[in-house]
């Protein structure tokens, strides 16, 4: 038996004999007749089945079978302007698979009922699209990465090491001491770049978020890379063409989820290097001229970052930020030694920051100083210090938020709907 997807269905003539096998989408039968509107991953397409044309026990289970049951038919493929997409497939054999209990999720579900029941839902087309859109985002990541000579490694996520400040932090016991939930694989890409050269990672980060925000989770997924011997400036070039790249590969294959999710894609047409470029200073200016109160120190937040992009098309760099709004390890612009010479990525339309990244400090009393005045121990940290010690060079590196990425991508509310089984502050069921 030849299985084909209704996607493939759907390009073929009239008159074809074809079998395929899904869930049911919806179903209304009379005593004569069922009209079965079939979904598999790539879409639905009605199936009727008559009295009489399948055998009879087969007609007898089509009354057994209700929404989100699984069953295989085999039928002819006919033209039915009637039909959604003016096609369906007139059966000759129905099977039951899998029946289904009355289904939980009907047309119109508050947030939580579909969140607790998100091992149904992401059955539905739009969490359906969400995902394949991603998958397009990683893989074009992933191409754009190997054809530039990015080495793919794999750092581990239980460590004893502190990169982005202790308030975050998922601490749990390993064995007998104390260990972290990784908020970031930068310092052992750093260590590694020293061996491959450009390297980069795709693993869970994890932050103990604690509060309720449409663009934090507590689990997400971070593509980290580290680039040797390159400076800050460099690091920007590689995110404009590596965020380019990904936006374009979902324009160019994934139009159709695009539009199911209702997202206008003129605006990430001009997503294409290069990405302008702001200080933070001047950033600073433009919000109080708006009226915000904010002063020279203070971390740009959601509403910040929103007034920034929101009349924007194209991602924006904020570079510079101060010393006291960013993390230990970054270099001190020798132009402008109130700040690091580092830049957040900030996406277009409100969105805000999808990538934060840095040159990395490479002098020792320097990286030590700032340690200490942060009351950071130095005892698990003496393998990254070494790195200082040993033939160091000048780098440089980031971290994309993907699922920060698809909510700007996919125009998402929430950052949520980015992940299958989303972890927040309230949610580790299922
Ligand atoms: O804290 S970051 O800004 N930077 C780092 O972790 C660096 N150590 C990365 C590096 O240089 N290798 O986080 C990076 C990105 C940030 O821009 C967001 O896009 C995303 O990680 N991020 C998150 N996404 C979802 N949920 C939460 N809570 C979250 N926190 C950061």
């Amino acid at each position: 038996m030849t299985v084909s997807t209704i996607g493939s269905v759907l390009m073929l003539p009239p008159g074809e004999e074809v079998t395929l096998r899904g869930w049911v989408h919806r179903i209304r039968t009379s005593g004569k007749i069922a009209f079965i509107v079939l979904r598999d991953h790539t879409g639905l397409l009605q199936a009727t089945v008559r009295k009489g044309g399948v055998p009879d026990i087969d007609f007898n289970a089509v009354g057994a079978a209700s929404v989100e049951s699984s069953i295989i038919v085999t039928g002819i493929v006919a033209s039915d302007p009637r039909a959604p997409g003016g096609m369906e497939i007139r059966c000759t054999t129905f099977t039951l698979v899998g029946p289904a209990d009355a289904f939980p999720i009907t047309e119109y579900q508050s947030e939580e009922l579909l969140l607790d029941n998100r091992h149904l839902w992401v059955r539905s087309r739009n969490m359906a699209a969400i995902m394949k859109i991603k998958a397009t985002m990683l893989q074009g990541a992933r191409e754009w990465l190997a054809a530039a000579d990015f080495t793919e490694v794999t750092p581990p996520v239980l460590t004893q090491n502190v990169c982005e400040g202790g308030t975050t932090l998922f601490s749990l016991k390993y064995f007998d001491r104390q260990a972290y939930l990784s908020q970031s694989a930068q310092m052992y890409l750093e260590a590694l770049c020293y061996s491959l050269g450009n390297v980069y990672s795709l693993t869970p980060s994890f932050r103990a978020e604690k509060s309720r925000t449409p663009r934090h989770l507590t689990e997400y997924w971070h593509l980290e890379l580290e680039e040797a011997w390159i400076d800050n400036r460099g690091n920007m070039e590689v995110q404009e063409e590596l965020v380019s790249a990904m936006v374009q590969a979902v324009l160019g294959s994934r139009r159709d989820e695009l539009e199911m999710l209702g997202r206008d894609v003129e605006p990430l047409k001009d997503v294409m290097p290069p990405f302008p470029r702001m200080r933070y200073s001047q950033v600073l200016e433009d919000l109080k001229g708006r009226g915000f109160d904010i002063e020279f120190g203070d971390d740009l937040g959601a509403v910040e970052e929103r007034a920034t992009t929101q009349d924007r098309t194209v991602p924006v760099f904020v570079t510079n930020y101060p010393k006291q709004c960013k993390a230990f390890y970054m270099k001190e612009d020798a132009d402008d030694p109130d700040t690091y010479a580092c830049a957040d990525l900030l996406a277009p339309e409100g969105y805000g920051e999808i990538i934060g990244g840095s040159e990395r400090e490479t002098d020792l009393d320097a990286l030590l100083a700032r340690m200490r005045a942060q009351d950071i121990s130095l005892e698990p940290y003496q393998w990254y210090l070494d790195l200082r010690r040993y033939g160091s060079i000048p780098h440089s590196g980031f971290g994309m938020g993907i699922e920060r990425m698809v909510r700007w991508v996919c125009g998402l509310e929430h950052i949520r709907d980015a992940m299958p089984f989303p972890r927040t502050i309230n949610r580790i069921y299922p």
